[in-house]
């Protein structure tokens, strides 16, 4: 069973404009009446490793609306099955957590604040790589990143940002943990960006990463219009690639470095990773940039006609 995830963040009915009775407003009043305010167009599609689609797989997501919107992706580090600990559990609780989390006072729109609080809410045992971005209203994009979950932000068909995964060694990424010796919110790698209407993030888990080079991002990205329907490809590519023996994957390339590297062969590697396998859970969330335009009080009807034709052609709103 695939799980699919397709929602675009809400344009809330009280921010159109109300038609008004009678036209003696001054061009002043006219030009304080409208604010324009970021915001994203979300798809997202996840499909579970294959011998975990019954449970749903140990990567877990969160869209939220909030402030300009809020975007996280947690993959739980499935070493912990070897100890009998369903590693989707953590991953889950910390998703959930910081879901009710993103207008906590304290987060105040800081997205490693809010990977603090979130972890230290999170009692299950296990741990998980994670990314989060929060856009704010103004068009402010903060990012904070914990293992390798990644974030590519694209700009006219251009790559213009790219999170690096950080890790201890080959196939152990920063984690925050259940136990003490992992990682907190201290060791979060944090970004800002300002965005522009039109600009895409893609966010991923390793599963996207690992078997989908930047160029087809960038390729896949240029084909659709709609956000649901580029996530729903890349996570379908990702998934094609990591049962195709004969694709060399980012990871089956990186895991071929790792090994020249490593005379002793003291560096342990799957073989059917070598041969270009990497079956994981692939998430993907996609989000289009757009402006969303508000109205304090009263305004032209003139400007109310144009603006109005203006947001039945946007796509994305
Ligand atoms: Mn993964």
């Amino acid at each position: 069973m695939l799980a699919l995830h397709s929602s675009s963040l809400p344009n809330t009915a009280s921010s159109r404009p109300k038609r008004r009775t009678s036209l003696s407003c001054t061009q002043s009043e006219h030009l304080n009446s409208v604010r324009t305010e970021f915001s994203f167009s979300v798809g997202t599609y996840l499909i579970p490793h294959p011998k975990k689609v019954d449970r749903g797989g140990e990567d877990a997501f969160l869209v939220s609306s909030y402030n300009g919107g809020v975007l996280a992706i947690a993959d739980g580090v499935s070493g912990w099955a070897e100890q009998d600990v369903d590693p989707a559990l953590f991953s889950r609780e910390l998703m959930a957590n910081a879901s009710s989390l993103v207008d906590d006072e304290e987060v105040n729109y800081d997205p490693r604040i809010l990977l603090k609080k979130a972890h230290s809410a999170t009692c299950s045992v296990g741990s998980a790589t994670v990314v989060v971005a929060m856009l704010e209203k103004n068009g402010v994009l903060k990012i904070a990143n914990v293992g390798d979950c990644g974030l590519r932000i694209m700009r006219g068909g251009k790559i213009l940002f790219s999170t690096s995964p950080q890790e201890h060694y080959f196939d152990c990424p920063y984690q925050l943990s259940s136990q003490l010796l992992g990682q907190t919110y201290l060791d979060a790698a944090v970004n800002k960006m300002e965005l522009a209407e039109g600009d895409v993030i893609v966010m991923g888990s390793d599963g996207l990463f690992d078997n989908v080079f930047d160029h087809e991002i960038v390729s896949v990205i240029s084909q659709f219009e709609d956000a649901a329907e580029a996530a729903k490809a890349l996570a379908n590519l990702a998934s094609d690639h990591s049962r195709d023996a004969n694709f060399d994957s980012p990871y089956s390339l990186e895991a071929r470095g790792q090994v020249s590297k490593s005379k002793s062969g003291s560096v342990r590697l799957h073989v059917f990773n070598m041969n270009g396998f990497d079956l994981d859970d692939v998430t993907v969330i996609v989000a289009q940039v757009v402006l969303k335009t508000r109205w304090r009080g009263t305004m032209w009807e003139e400007h109310y006609l144009i603006i109005n034709a203006v947001w039945s052609t946007q796509k994305y709103t």
